[in-house]
């Protein structure tokens, strides 16, 4: 699925169907700044072969920057990293057993020489994977950087909109 017709340049991948319910906040996000992007259910265990085909692709594909959500043993973002030069985003998916910490430290530990940019556990991190995914985009698309230069100031007048919490 892609947000638009045009090629996906944000991957948005995930280990379980399961994960979705996290992920859309990072593909919400996309959306709302227009950024063409792409969902997936990829396994590190259950389809092994076809994350290495994912990435092995990416570059190819066009893919800029892969956002990879994944709970427990969270082997997902950084089988990815290891196999492509694309920047990874890692989501930590809250897990039912350990509350997301499991998911936290298998994405987080890499060792040095193939990094993961990890976000936070659950919703807050797939929305930020999102606008990070957006502000490597900005770096080379003024329309892009416009958008998310738009999000931001309608996020701050928001807050300075409402200063009383009890309103
Ligand atoms: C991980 O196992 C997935 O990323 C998911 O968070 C977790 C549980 O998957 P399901 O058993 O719900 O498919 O690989």
């Amino acid at each position: 699925m892609t947000s638009t017709a045009k090629p996906a340049r944000v991957g948005v991948v995930m280990g379980s169907r399961s994960d979705w319910e996290t992920m859309e906040h990072a593909a919400a996000v996309l959306d709302e700044l227009g950024i063409p992007h792409e969902v997936r259910v990829v396994s590190a265990h259950r389809t092994p072969d076809l994350l290495f085909r994912y990435a092995e692709e990416a570059v190819a594909r066009g893919i800029e920057v892969i956002i990879a959500g994944a709970g427990g043993a969270a082997h997902l973002p950084g089988m990815l990293a290891a196999k492509t030069r694309v920047p990874v985003l890692g989501v930590p998916v809250q897990s039912k057993a350990l509350n997301g910490m499991d998911s936290l430290l298998s994405i987080a530990q890499m060792p040095a020489g193939i990094p993961v940019g990890t976000l936070a556990i659950g919703r807050a991190g797939a929305v930020n994977a999102g606008l990070f995914a957006a502000s490597v985009l900005a770096l080379h698309d003024a329309a892009i950087a416009q958008k998310l230069d738009g999000f931001r100031s309608r996020q701050t007048q928001a807050v300075l909109d409402q200063p009383d919490p009890r309103a």
